[in-house]
């Protein structure tokens, strides 16, 4: 068994339309220009990088875009006043953090990998996401070691692995799955509810005793962390956190240290890093990752070494004796600008390789074929202004048609 990080393509429409309430780097860039085709490669980058460091890849595709069956069933067009177009064209499937929630075997009754598509119901332009991405888990995942379930109905919001952790000694051993969903948010939507965290522990067939259900802090929220995943990442018996994550993070630990004695809390005070320095620099939404060796690391945006007082708890961290020894420091501005740091843009599925379909997987030379399809067919940039334009939409199809022949899907029902 591994972990294997799927990370999402960006599509060719990655555009800023500002549609994330809540989301302050999607707000903030609002109608800027944007670089699909370097935002994809920026991704592949992240992915190659990753894989040189010995870890598992696999990827997920970019959605049908323009989703023209879904503004039909809204009585719409390309044509119509925004945010319709934009709702369409969104690459939101890039952060595949929130394609899924996923239960290793381990964890589960049945002993089988778990699987639910997240509904992602609370934001317009990522609630049309689902039924793509369950043709896609269905078929990486289509071997008898997996079960992939549908969406928990609406109105209960669903965002996926973006607000679920798993802390475990070992892939092989069972481990402890915590779900952190919110109340309030203050201004902002709070997008994980309770009920549908339930609603997929009790699909998956999780063990109650080892299942934790957890309030996001509302301050959190307010201060931008519209998922758990902009202020706490685990892996193993590591818990790396703000001290303003949790509702109430004294119950929170100790529930965390009387089922596993090892955990290991890396908790950041406000005093060293505040909330909104912790949100800026995507310091928690790095991707924490066991290595070969053993060593735990952190893969981080480039953004977080622009922070001083981050750069500096940095520095002091691998300099001390906890389980964190190493940072990577990884280039995904393009994404970031619309709030989604390395750890959103993946999805992690504990599992053996040899039972994932090997066209989800890549390695370097996989790696090489996608930047030259990319290169050729992504576009350079996209105008907010344009996003009706019909030869933009013909541009976006014709260069997803080329990836998924590159993968050897073309003739996938996606
Ligand atoms: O849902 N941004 C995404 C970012 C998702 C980040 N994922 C995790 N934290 N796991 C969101 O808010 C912005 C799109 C726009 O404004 O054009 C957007 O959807």
């Amino acid at each position: 068994m591994k972990e294997i990080n799927f990370d999402g393509i960006v599509g060719p429409s990655h555009n800023y339309a500002g549609l994330s309430l809540g989301n302050l780097a999607s707000a903030r860039n609002a109608n800027q220009t944007s670089y699909p085709r370097a935002a994809a490669l920026q991704g592949l980058a992240k992915m190659r990088h990753n894989v040189r460091l010995g870890l598992t890849q696999g990827v997920l595709l970019p959605h049908p875009r323009p989703d023209r069956p879904w503004l039909e069933a809204l009585g719409a067009t390309m044509d119509s006043p925004e945010p319709m177009p934009a709702w369409a064209l969104s690459a939101s499937p890039m952060w595949t953090a929130n394609a899924a929630t996923v239960s290793p075997a381990p964890d589960t009754r049945d002993g089988k990998c778990h699987l639910t598509v997240a509904n992602l119901v609370t934001m317009p332009h990522r609630s049309h996401e689902w039924p793509n991405t369950l043709k896609q888990l269905r078929l990486a995942f289509a071997s008898p070691g997996f079960i992939v379930h549908g969406p928990v109905p609406t109105p209960f919001g669903d965002e996926g692995a973006a607000n679920h952790m798993r802390l475990a000694p070992s892939h092989e051993t069972p481990g402890v799955e915590v779900f952190v969903y919110g109340r309030t948010g203050g201004p902002f939507p709070a997008r994980q509810h309770r009920t549908a965290s339930e609603a997929v522990a009790a699909h998956h067939g999780l063990d109650p005793a080892r299942t934790l259900f957890v309030e996001q802090a509302e301050q959190a929220i307010a201060a931008g962390a519209f998922h758990n995943d902009v202020v706490a990442v685990a892996d193993g018996l590591t818990l790396f956190a703000h001290e303003r994550a949790f509702a109430d993070r004294d119950r929170f630990y100790a529930d965390l240290e009387r089922l596993l004695p090892d955990v290991r809390i890396v908790e950041v005070p406000a005093a060293r890093v505040s909330l909104a320095d912790a949100i800026a620099s995507y310091l928690f939404n790095a991707q924490l990752v066991t290595l070969p060796s053993g060593e735990q690391a952190l893969i981080l945006p480039t953004e977080a070494q622009a922070i001083p007082a981050v750069r500096d708890y940095l520095e002091d961290l691998v300099a001390g004796n906890g389980p964190i020894r190493r940072t990577e420091f990884v280039d995904v501005r393009q994404s970031m600008a619309n709030g989604g740091g390395p750890a959103c843009l993946r999805l992690r599925v504990v599992a053996d390789p040899a039972e994932v379909d090997p066209r989800f997987l890549v390695d370097d030379a996989k790696l090489d074929r996608l930047e030259a399809v990319i290169a050729e067919h992504w576009p350079e940039s996209i105008d907010p202004t344009r996003l009706s334009d019909p030869a933009l939409h013909a541009a976006v199809e014709r260069a997803r048609a080329a990836l998924l022949d590159t993968l050897g899907l073309a003739h996938e029902d996606l």
